[in-house]
């Protein structure tokens, strides 16, 4: 165990607490907003928060682009899309709560497992057209149908996230996940490339064809370097299939990356296509969150009732058995909870079952009436004699650790100054902790149980 400027390595880092989500690693990041992965305290559950940037989102005046695209996402429940979960603001940003699909990007899959069989892209195929088509029936489209928009959860199935941000323009759409400036236009329809205005529609279905061919290729049907004469073969629509892909699978394809949006497959005719219905079974969906425009407002208003708090939480740092194990004499944990240790050293350890809180309360009132000057960062103390010392000025540490739940282990440590003077002031504190602190074998006496 390593000692860092008298300070302990176990430093506990701050955890960010939004209401009742505790946030947790990045998953991707944007302009506008990043998605960090979260867990519900109440639940366990874990989810993943978009953390959107107020000001931003003011600066670009995109308020009430966002606020309508957030009330259309509440209103789209499929099990093939990222559900929105609710909708919290603090003063400076919007935190939209969705599902976590923990299977990561399914194109992630393809990278590195290579192209898919002809079944398996015909179920996610299924999934992607059942989802798209729910949103279009509800007049809401994509618009950048992409693989890093295709998601998987747990059990494997298609899920698609962003649903609902997709009206924002495109150079306005930094607000999510792995959205670069400059984004790619492989999946993008020829009508959008001529900017000549397009149905939200067929370029969602476009993209659904240039999707398919990707699972079933392992490559994209239409690629170059340069990107006047990537331009010019999604405007012809100019591709080729590889041998592997069946008649049925060519045939449906030539329907839905066909450059004129006109004679494009609809998803209607999708449904009909032989290929398409193969062992197809239409999800279940439930009914209608009942979400109002009202409560879309309301976080933004700074309504009370949506205000959280960001905070961050210090808890105690956590050990595991291994660090139990290095700080004790071979697998023997007994010395762990004796006093006094490491007397030479300079360490002294205690355990307590009273919360970090008042055991740090306790330290501070036991050692202010001997003199010392108490600094205290979280659960971490440093204490500071006030008097010189036969070695100098007597500096101790203590941190408290949680060792298992509602176990707390307190542990001394000397910066500076006479041991001797340590082990007093160590014997004169533990008669000031003596209410919250004892030896593991009378836990149960000191705790009355
Ligand atoms: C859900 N799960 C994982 C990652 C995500 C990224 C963006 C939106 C939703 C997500």
């Amino acid at each position: 165990m390593s000692d860092i400027g008298g300070w302990h390595s176990y430093f506990s880092s701050p955890r960010t607490r939004v209401g009742k989500y505790e946030i947790g690693k990045l998953l991707g990041e944007g302009t506008f907003a990043k998605v960090k992965l979260a867990k519900n305290k109440e639940t366990g559950e874990s989810v993943a928060i978009k953390v959107i940037d107020k000001e931003k989102i003011l600066k670009h005046k995109m308020l009430e682009q966002i606020k309508r695209e957030i009330s259309t996402m509440k209103l789209v429940k499929h099990p093939n899309i990222v559900q929105l979960l609710e909708v919290m603001a603090s003063k400076t940003k919007i935190y939209i709560v969705m599902e976590y699909a923990t299977g990561g990007e399914l194109f992630d899959k393809i990278v590195h497992q290579g192209r898919l069989k002809e079944e398996q892209s015909r179920k996610y195929f299924q999934q992607l057209i059942d989802a798209v088509d729910y949103c279009h029936s509800r007049g809401v489209y994509h618009r950048d149908l992409k693989p890093e928009n295709l998601l998987l959860d747990a059990a494997g199935n298609l899920k698609i996230s962003d649903f609902g941000l997709s009206a924002l323009p495109q150079q306005l759409r930094e607000d999510g996940l792995l959205h670069t400036t400059c984004g790619t236009p492989n999946y993008v329809a020829p009508e959008v490339i001529v900017d000549k205005g397009y149905h939200g529609a067929t370029v969602d279905l476009w993209s659904c064809g240039v999707i398919l061919f990707v699972l079933m290729a392992g490559y994209l049907p239409f690629d170059d370097p340069n990107l006047l004469n990537l331009y010019r073969k999604i405007y012809r629509a100019e591709f080729s299939c590889p041998s592997w892909f069946s008649s049925g699978a060519r045939k449906l394809l030539f329907k839905l990356l066909d450059p004129n949006a006109k004679t494009r497959y609809t998803a209607a005719q999708i449904y009909k296509n032989d290929w398409f219905r193969k062992g197809y079974k239409p999800a279940q969906h439930t009914e209608k969150l009942n979400v109002t425009l009202e409560d879309i407002n309301a976080v933004f208003n700074d309504s009370s009732e949506f205000l959280v708090m960001e905070k961050k939480e210090m808890k105690p740092a956590s050990m595991n058995a291994f660090d139990l194990i290095s700080l004790s004499s071979g697998l023997d944990l007994s010395g762990l909870f004796e006093q006094p240790q490491d007397e030479e050293r300079g360490e002294t350890r205690f355990t307590s079952k009273k919360s970090a809180k008042e055991i740090v309360n306790t330290i501070e009132e036991a050692a202010r009436p001997l003199g010392f000057n108490v600094q205290i960062q979280n659960h971490k103390l440093k204490l500071q004699g006030d008097k010189q010392g036969r070695k100098g000025q007597l500096s101790v540490s203590t941190q408290v650790f949680e060792v298992a739940p509602s176990l707390f282990m307190v542990e001394l440590s000397k910066n500076n100054g006479d041991t001797i003077e340590y082990n007093h002031f160590c014997k004169n504190l533990s008669k000031g902790l003596k209410d919250i602190v004892w030896k593991a074998e009378e836990a149960d006496t000191a705790s009355g149980n």
